[in-house]
């Protein structure tokens, strides 16, 4: 969850000097505003897992990318987020487990995806 919080983040917007947690911060017109974070934990030569990519690459949005081919500690952290995970990718914007491709694909059908990515 992103949101105001006190000791982690210090930034100022406008005049105000506010302190976030767990966000990310752009640049807008002189002011920084936050933008979801976006995780998305992939295979190499997994088609859903371009897909899924493209359809973010397409929005311009940013991604943090966790290539799980080898398995470790990055493998576990995404079991551990997202119990009972048997396919890649996985995706998660602002800490909430969105699932795959299809599940990517779903939310931009059904027009509710851009809003979850703050655009
Ligand atoms: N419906 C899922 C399908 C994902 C899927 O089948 N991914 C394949 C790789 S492209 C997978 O994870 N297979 C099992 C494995 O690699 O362990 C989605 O849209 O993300």
């Amino acid at each position: 969850m992103c949101g105001p919080a006190f000791g982690i983040r210090r930034i100022e917007i406008g005049r105000r000097k506010t302190a976030f947690k767990n966000c990310r911060f752009t640049a807008f017109q002189g002011n920084f505003v936050s933008t979801p974070k976006v995780e998305i934990y992939t295979k190499m030569y997994c088609g859903f897992c371009h897909r899924a990519k493209r359809l973010l690459d397409e929005k311009g949005v940013e991604y943090e990318e966790y290539d799980i081919t080898l398995g470790g500690p990055k493998r576990a952290e995404m079991m551990d987020r997202r119990p009972g995970a048997s396919t890649v990718p996985q995706i998660f914007i602002d800490d909430k487990a969105i699932g795959g491709s299809d599940d990517l694909a779903a939310l931009e059908r059904d027009g509710k995806l851009d809003a979850m990515l703050g655009l």
